[in-house]
This record gives C-alpha cells, structure tokens and sequence, in this order.
C-alpha cells in the first residue's frame, strides 16, 4: 500500500527571530517545541525538516544596527549567532537555518511579488494614516489610543505617501469558511475562535507591503519598482516556503505544506491573515496547522527589558543543565496557555520528577544488575503482561497527544510508566529477593522487566531530554544511538537481550539544594526583593556631564533637549521643563547614564538620561556633583 505524504515527510518551522536582540526564553521555548516534534517524527521514520532562522530586514534591524555604528549585515552577521550558539547549547537538531538575507531568499519574494503584481493582487495606492516606526505598523485615526501606538504605547507619525497594497480585503470569507472547514488549521482553538472573531467582526483591510526606500532602505527592493522596498512581514512569512526551494532536505516530491508553524500567540495574525490569503492569491495550498503559544512570565510579572527580568535560556541550561531546562518547558505548562517561569518551579521539578523519579530509578537498577548480576540483563522466568501492556500502550498515546502538540500530556502518559516501575519495585523489594537463593528466579523477572521499561523510557522521552536518555540507552547496552532507534519496531516488549552487559551511570539529574529560607523573621538581607549584586550595578555606567546646550522640545511643555559633554558629546531628553528653563541648566554638571539603550521622545533621540529627584511636589531637582568636576567622569 503506497503510504500517504504524511507518513513519509514532517516538516515544522519556528517563527524567524529578529536580530535586533538576544535570544530569550520564549525564543527558546518554540524552537525546543519544534525540536521535540521533529526528533520524535525522525524516531518514526519520517523524513524531516525542521527549519529556523533569523529576520533579518526592516527598520529594528536598522536602528539597532545604526545604534552600534554598524552595517544592518554586519550587525546581523554578529547577532545571527548567538542563536546559532544558543540552540548548540539546547541540543537543537534543526536542519536548516534561514537569514533573510540570503539570496536564495531574496529571488523567491521578488518571485513571489512579481507573480503577484502580474495576477494584479497587488496595487499602487496613495495612503495616508498614522505609522509607528518602531513596529513598522500603520494605522487608522480611529485606532490610536490616546494618539499613541495601540500596540506599543509610542508616538506615531501622520504619514502620507503612496505604497503597495496586496488586495487582501477579498479573501476575507473565502478564509472565514477555509478557517471554519479545517478544525486543527489554526490551535489551539481559543486562537482559533479569536481569530474568526477578529475576521468576522469588522472588514478586512487590504495590506500595505511597501516601504518607500527613502524612509526605510534595509529590505528586498520590490522588483516592479526600485523605489520600494518590501515590508518586513510580507518578506519575513515567505521563508517558510523560500526555504523549501533551497535549503531542505533531498525528498521524493515536494516539501511545501508544511505540517506545522509553530508561532508565539503575538504573532497569529500576521500567520493565520497575512501568510493565508497571501497563499490563497498564490493558489498554493495552506500549511497543515498553525499552532500559538502563550507567553512565559517570569516570578509573576511580564518579562522585559525594563523590569530586567529576561531569562536568558543559555544561562539556565548551563546552570541545571539542557535537559532539566528542556524538560520543565514542556512540563509545566500546557502548550497554549501562559506559563510562569521561576528557578523555585524549576528546581522543584528538577528534584521531584527528574532526580527522585526517574533519575533515580535509572541508577539504582543498574546499581543492582551490577551487585546482583554481575551488569548483566538476566533472563525473565515470566513477562509481567501488566507492566508491558503500560509500556506498548503509551506510544499510541504519545502519538494522539503530539499530533495535537499537548507536551504536556504526552509527558503525563510517559510518567505513569515511571510511576509504576518506581512503585513495583518498592512491591518486589529486589534486595530481599537476592537474599533468599529460592527466588533467584523472580529477581531476575523483577529486574529484567524494570530494565525493559528504562529501554521503553529512554525511547518516549528521547524527543524530550535527548542527552539524558542517550546516556540511559547507551548504559543498557546499546551500541548505536536511541535517536537512530525506530519508534514502531523498538516499543516492543521483549527486546532488551538478555546477557546484554549494563553499564554504570551517574546521576542523571543531581538533586538541587533549594536556596535555604531563613527561620523565621525579616528575610536576609541578601534575599530580600530588589537586591542586586555589585556585578549588576557596575552595568549601569554613570558618568558627569557638562551642559552645552539646552532648548525646549517643540509642542511639549516638559521635554528639554540637552547637548551635554560626558567625555564625548551625546543628546538627551529630560522632562525636567516643569523645574528648570533650559537658560539655568547650561554650564551645569549633571550625572547621565551613559549606557541606556537610546530612545525617541516625542520624536527626538535621547542617548541617555540624566539623574534626578522628584519629590512629592512633582518637581524633580537635578542631581550634580558636591564640587567641581570634569566632564566624562565614572560616577560609581
Ligand atoms: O516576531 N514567552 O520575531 P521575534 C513566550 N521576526 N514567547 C515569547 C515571549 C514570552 N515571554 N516573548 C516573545 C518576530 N515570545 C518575527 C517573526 S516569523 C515569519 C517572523 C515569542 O524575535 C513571540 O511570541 O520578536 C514570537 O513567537 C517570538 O518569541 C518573537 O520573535
């Protein structure tokens, strides 16, 4: 019987990462959702491939460039990276990494657009409206919020000018119905129902996918008109299908659907409206599923750069190790829903799952094959139906929950067999066995069985904690890896050989001590909420200034641009306008944090802030130096 696509090939994307920043842990958490799904796919004999990559145009791309006095491809060349190193770390075994800077990918958007200019889905239009720079988004009057950004908070510019439109309004019920028809195209289904929601309620607009290069040059020129380039998302979706053309495996047919984009829930519509109808005009067919994820917190509260919170994955990975990092993502939250992050969560299921459950019942079975057997697998007097009845029956469950990408439950099912094992040795008690010669015999069922089921384990958590379970495989006795294990043929009770010399193993997972809470009383000093460490400060770098010049920022009644010389000279936005005219503050020292990622403030860059008081009149009162001072000084 001839097998059907799906059964054959498993391809799976990540989102493509910006590389204006590092990585962090929601990077991390979908690319390690994708490895899971792509390492199981390949233990089932699939041909796979697993594609991520990095977004590497568009106006953040350029200003975090322009910030470091680089080329937007220098800087993308450096920061590319650090995801690169990142997923080293996380044992990610993708087979393809993506820039959209490549020319491979290039040709195919200009492919694309072309194709879609001469189908004339795309039209030239005048436009005018309100664009945030920053997020690269136009929008209506209607949709500011209190004349801001409703996205992100900042100001937007009234903008008119003419542009490109994909005419993507008509496929708005054509994609309702499509929506409706595939149940599992978009997960999980509260996404789904927001956005048939979304697109239900209101009209669909059609989308502007140009940017004139005289205001933004770091993108794909459009190839029917130099003047433009291509909007970020409209360059960045087409990857996905860019990348089949160029960077995929050999395969018998075609790799293009993919079988899932994996996505955080920020990101959906730009997928489940933007990439769809731009497929539908293409008359290509639609990938399989969409699924969105939720969003970690972190102890509680939005991670951001401003809070300083951002877990940085690799930190955690060196710390507790890959596996612990790999295990808790997928375990303590179902994927779908929001998640909070904190070392306590994590250590605790460090130690309660990994070390006590499982970590220890790897080492003590083999520490008795060895006292007992001499490391070697004995021979079963009988087969313990119960228990391999458990182990067989969990594949198919796996198998159901990762189709619908629910980790978490697959990793339930695998722990039920962890569970049992645990508790049937404590039943059996192998050491009271051993020490009566008549009941060698069901010692050797008894130990037999318990290593079957470790074997059965180091397959079903392979896709999970890959390095773990090699070493488990490896101590069984195997002389080949447990990734080159085929998933049907080797979840069969019964093929652990016996005779088959055991190796030691240490401890998988240590036990972590948990950071000792004081007795009772005032917490520490040291654990008290808001401490940082020396190191932390020393970050911030604090340095005197001299004010050169300083005038009103126009139409607001606070802001001040200064011209202040910190040793080299810098312009800063104070909303100091309340307490001082700009007249009194020139000549003055003030303390700036020279160090601060430069922001716009009512559309002036601001390179730094100056340090101040304000009491609770609402004043604030400059900070400056007790004597005089040169300028450029460390304040520490
Ligand atoms: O959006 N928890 O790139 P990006 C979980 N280049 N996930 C989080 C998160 C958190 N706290 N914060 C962010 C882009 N994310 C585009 C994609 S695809 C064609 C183009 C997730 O570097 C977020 O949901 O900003 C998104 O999936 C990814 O991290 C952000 O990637």
């Amino acid at each position: 019987m001839e097998k059907k696509e799906e059964e054959i090939k498993f391809f799976v994307t990540t989102p493509i990462y910006y590389v204006n920043d590092q990585p962090h842990i929601g990077h991390a958490y979908t690319t390690v959702a994708a490895d899971i799904l792509s390492r199981y796919n390949r233990m089932k004999g699939k041909k796979v491939f697993f594609l991520t990559g990095t977004d590497e145009h568009g106006q953040k791309v350029q200003s975090a460039a322009a910030q470091k006095n680089r080329s937007p491809k220098e800087h993308a060349d450096l920061m590319v990276e650090n995801y690169k190193a990142l997923w080293r770390k996380l044992n990610i075994s993708y087979n393809a990494f993506i820039r959209t800077t490549d020319e491979q990918h290039k040709k195919v958007v200009q492919e694309i657009l072309q194709k879609l200019w001469e189908k004339k889905e795309i039209e030239k239009r005048t436009y005018s409206g309100w664009y945030c720079t920053p997020d690269e988004r136009f929008w209506t009057g209607k949709d500011l919020v209190e004349g801001k950004c409703p996205d992100c908070g900042r100001p937007v510019e009234h903008i008119e000018e003419e542009n490109y439109f994909f005419l993507m309004s008509k496929y708005r019920q054509r994609l309702i119905h499509y929506i409706e028809e595939n149940p599992t195209y978009i997960l999980p289904e509260t996404r789904r129902n927001e956005v048939l929601g979304f697109l239900k309620s209101q009209p669909l607009g059609d989308l502007c996918i140009s940017r004139p290069k005289k205001r933004l040059s770091w993108g794909i020129p459009l190839p029917f008109d130099e003047d433009f380039v291509t909007y970020v998302w409209f360059d960045a979706l087409v990857n996905y299908y860019s990348a089949t053309r160029y960077l995929a495996p050999a395969l018998n047919g075609q790799w293009w659907p993919a079988d899932h984009h994996l996505i955080g829930k920020d990101i959906l519509t730009t997928h489940a409206v933007y990439w769809s109808t731009m497929l539908m005009a293409l008359d290509m067919p639609l990938p399989r599923n969409m699924f969105a994820h939720g969003w970690w917190t972190v102890e509680g509260r939005k991670m951001s750069k401003s809070l300083g919170n951002v877990v940085n994955p690799g930190e955690v990975a060196e710390k507790y190790s890959t596996d612990a990092l790999r295990y808790f993502l997928f375990r303590e939250v179902s994927f779908g829903l929001d998640g909070d992050f904190s070392e306590t969560a994590l250590i605790n299921r460090i130690n309660t799952d990994l070390a006590n459950d499982f970590g220890n019942l790897a080492s003590r079975t083999l520490k008795m094959l060895q006292k007992y057997f001499d490391s070697e697998v004995p021979e079963p007097e009988e087969t313990e139906k119960e228990m391999q009845a458990l182990a067989e029956a969990i594949a198919e469950k796996v198998e159901t929950h990762l189709r619908y990408l629910q980790f978490q439950k697959a990793l339930e099912e695998i722990w039920k067999l962890v569970s049992y094992v645990n508790k049937y040795i404590d039943t059996n008690a192998p050491w009271a066995l051993a020490k009566d010669p008549d009941r060698k015999g069901r010692l050797k069922t008894v130990l037999y069985s318990v290593s079957e089921s470790l074997r059965f384990l180091s397959l079903y958590l392979h896709p999970f904690i890959p390095e773990a379970t090699e070493k488990l495989w490896q101590a069984l006795g195997f002389s080949y890896s447990v990734s080159e294990a085929n998933l049907k043929e080797e979840t069969k009770w019964g093929r652990l050989t016996p005779g088959t010399k055991v190796k030691s193993l240490k401890a998988l997972f240590p036990r972590i001590e948990p950071k000792q809470k004081p007795e009772k009383g005032e917490p520490k000093m040291e654990e008290k909420e808001n401490l940082i460490s020396i190191e932390e400060f020393a970050k911030v770098e604090l340095k005197t200034g001299k004010v050169l010049h300083a005038e009103k920022v126009k139409g607001s009644k606070k802001l001040i641009r200064l011209e202040v010389d910190t040793g080299e000279k810098r312009q800063i936005v104070a909303g100091i306008g309340d307490s001082y005219s700009p007249e009194e503050l020139i000549g003055k020292t003030i303390i700036v944090v020279t160090n601060l990622k430069p922001a716009k403030l009512m559309g002036v860059e601001s390179h730094g802030m100056l340090l101040a008081a304000t009491d609770s009149d609402g004043k604030p009162s400059i900070v400056t130096t007790e004597r005089d001072v040169r300028a450029g000084v460390r304040v520490k």
